[in-house]
């Protein structure tokens, strides 16, 4: 049964037990709707406890249904037939209650909890708004301006704030339930609260809507969800309830079919299945307390900063005590930076400072579990590092790089113990970037392995699994999609078009743009080395540039002009002079077929990577473009985008 009920003493309780979460299906509506009727026609119940078998409550509705039509008897149908219930029903929380979870439980006429509850609506990282009433009830019982927060600003209300708003009637501890019955007995005894939506909201100043829209509008790029849900909120408060559950509802349904929110749901599920690779699964990871890093450039301090943020214990090692005192200082600037932004206290930087130890010429690095190599990207300089690190390290250390094109074979080759050995590849600034592509060598062993995806978990990043090729999946798909931005601008799309044009699909910045900021050297010693080596490379606009001296907006210019300290890019006619000899005669394109061309291409590198095994699933190849390289969230990623171009009818 997903829904259970027993009976004590008059007090029905309800739970529901749909595992893993909770989530409220079609099954769950069906019977809480019966449920609500059956016990009102049942003279021995006065009450009825509502609660979530487990950990916690509801994580709100059943998202893997939403592929689907909705189907009866829809959420809001149900929620309003327990709010009018004569037999008052009261949520008893403990954990999360998400979305339809909160919606429900709002939709009780009291609520008691536990210390780890924590209520939140988080539908607008879907990309569609509360659909079942908690734009309408959450602000008649918590207040307009807090109601906005949780709404629209995915703002999760812990259990002490919970009480302080009005949201929860009372604290409770372990056991739930017990507590729970005989708060509902002593509630019976006096009169109850209305119902949340018959409570009456006191409207706000203006200023509270327009500073909401003003700070909702400049943090969500892209996404329509989080500005909708605070309409459909203020519809209610000025319209009133029936008018706001029909806009809710209205805009609810709306998105729900749209391809933002088709967009949010792939990558949701996408990055659940990426914490838990089928052949890990039930694989232990090893112990790792303390990480030594080697190499304190902007990578390794990064790198190390992660650890940190993670409750790891750090060994940082250097060449020179120069290269120490210049990581100790960038580590520390992070966390002050963080600090300044309210995410930590001055105590938790300290703490944080306290667990990192650096080391010239690796001594505390014996002591450590895991050692990430972050030094330069040269096969000669990391295999140095292997050699110190295999004879320095215990036999059950990991030894990790973080190349991010060198063959990890090539960098293992001769390490006593090579199964443990694997490519960790972080992305700069390595303490945010949420991508981390695990890289492992036919050698590296299960555990291993399953560390390197335990690792991730535990610093909070999406993990990845790439094999061995040239840029694994992210640097190779990058690699495809310049390549293809310099074709247009080869065949006389002017640049600037390019760049506006995915600028317009949700990129923060365009191709030609990026390329300026990163600095166009790195690719071009990467191509002039290979012609080195006597491969077949073509001279690209990007070369001529690069021997001009426009390496990006660090010497002024590359593709585009850059006026001292501003890094807004200008149309450059040097720029323009010196690549014509490769331009073909202007062309003008429109921005969706611009944004089509490179998204074929991304996607046609993403099959190849797919086809050679060096990505498990398409989704994986999302993942890394969206967290690793800013493809836009609410667009899904290239793969996802394929799949739409392929389903729409020509
Ligand atoms: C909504 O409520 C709309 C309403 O307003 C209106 C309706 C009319 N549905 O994250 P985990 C699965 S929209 C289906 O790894 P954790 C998840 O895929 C919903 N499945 O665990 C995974 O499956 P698997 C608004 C769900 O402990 C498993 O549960 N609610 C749902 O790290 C474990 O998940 C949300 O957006 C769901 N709603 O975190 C809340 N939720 O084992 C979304 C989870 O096969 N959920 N699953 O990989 C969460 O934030 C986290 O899952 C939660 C647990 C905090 C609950």
């Amino acid at each position: 049964m997903t829904v259970n009920v027993d009976i004590d003493g008059g007090i029905a309780i309800v739970t529901i037990a749909n595992p893993p979460v909770n989530a409220i299906n079609k099954t769950v509506r069906e019977r809480l709707l019966a449920l609500a009727q059956e016990l009102d026609g049942d003279p021995a119940i006065r009450a009825v406890v509502l609660t979530g078998a487990g950990t916690l409550f509801v994580a709100g509705a059943d998202i893997a249904e939403f592929d689907r039509p909705v189907e009866p008897p829809f959420l809001p149908d149900v929620i309003a037939r327990i709010e009018r219930a004569e037999k008052p029903w009261i949520a008893a929380i403990r954990g999360a209650a998400l979305g339809g979870g909160l919606e429900l439980a709002l939709g009780c006429r009291l609520r008691v909890a536990t210390g780890t509850a924590r209520f939140a609506l988080p539908e607008v990282n879907l990309g569609i708004i509360p659909g079942a009433g908690g734009t309408q009830r959450l602000p008649r019982v918590t207040g307009v301006a807090e109601a906005i927060r949780v709404v629209a600003e995915n703002h999760t209300v812990d259990a002490a704030e919970a009480v302080r708003l009005g949201l929860v009637d009372a604290l409770i501890e372990e056991p739930l339930l017990p507590g729970a019955i005989a708060f509902v007995r002593e509630a019976l005894e006096k009169t109850l609260p209305p119902p949340s939506l018959d409570r009456r909201p006191s409207a706000p100043a203006q200023e509270v809507w327009t500073e909401a829209e003003k700070r909702i509008a400049s943090r969500t790029k892209g996404a329509s969800a989080p500005l909708q849900a605070l309409e459909a909120l203020k519809c209610g408060i000025e319209q009133g309830a029936e008018a706001g559950l029909a806009r809710e509802r209205s805009t609810f349904l709306s998105l729900r079919g749209s391809e933002e929110t088709a967009a949010l749901r792939h990558l949701f599920f996408a990055e659940r299945a990426a914490l838990r690779p089928a052949d890990i699964r039930g694989i232990a990871p090893r112990l790792v307390a303390t990480a030594g890093v080697v190499g304190g450039g902007t990578m390794g301090s990064g790198i190390a900063a992660a650890l940190l943020n993670a409750g790891l214990s750090v060994v940082l090692v250097e060449q020179d005590t120069a290269g120490v005192s210049r990581a100790r200082d960038a580590i520390a600037g992070l966390f002050e930076a963080s600090r300044r932004r309210g995410q930590i206290t001055g105590d938790e930087a300290a703490e944080r400072l306290n667990r990192l130890e650096t080391s010239i010429g690796y001594d505390g690095v014996d002591r450590c579990d895991l050692v990430i190599e972050a030094v330069f990207e040269d096969l000669a300089v990391k295999r140095a590092v292997f050699a110190a690190l295999g004879h320095i390290c215990r036999p059950d250390a990991i030894l990790a790089t973080n190349t991010s094109y060198i063959d990890p074979r090539l960098i293992a080759e001769g390490l006593p113990g090579p199964e443990r050995f694997l490519g960790l590849h972080f992305f700069s600034p390595a303490q945010i970037m949420k991508l981390l592509e695990i890289v492992p060598t036919p050698e590296t062993a299960p555990d291993v392995l399953a560390t390197g995806f335990d690792l991730a978990r535990r610093l909070g990043k999406i993990p990845v699994r790439a094999g061995i090729c040239d840029g694994f999946i992210g640097n190779r798909i990058l690699r495809r999609f310049r390549a293809e931005a310099e074709a247009l601008a080869r065949g006389g799309v002017p640049i600037a078009a390019v760049d506006a044009a995915m600028r317009g699909f949700g990129f923060a910045m365009g191709p030609f743009e990026m390329q300026d900021m990163a600095g166009l050297d790195i690719a071009f010693l990467h191509r002039e080395a290979a012609r080195a080596r006597g491969e077949p490379v073509p001279v690209l606009p990007g070369d001529l540039l690069v021997r001009a001296g426009r390496k990006g907006q660090k010497t002024g210019g590359g593709w585009y002009d850059y006026a001292p300290g501003d890094r807004r890019p200008r149309p450059s006619a040097e720029a323009e002079r010196i690549i014509a000899p490769l331009v073909g005669p202007r062309t003008e394109m429109a921005g969706e077929a611009i944004v089509a061309r490179l998204m074929a291409a991304m996607a046609q590198e993403g099959q190849a990577i797919l086809k050679e095994g060096i990505a498990a699933s398409a989704a994986d190849i999302d993942l890394v473009e969206v967290h690793g390289y800013g493809f836009p969230r609410t667009r899904g990623g290239p793969m996802f985008q394929m799949g739409r171009a392929e389903a729409k009818p020509i």
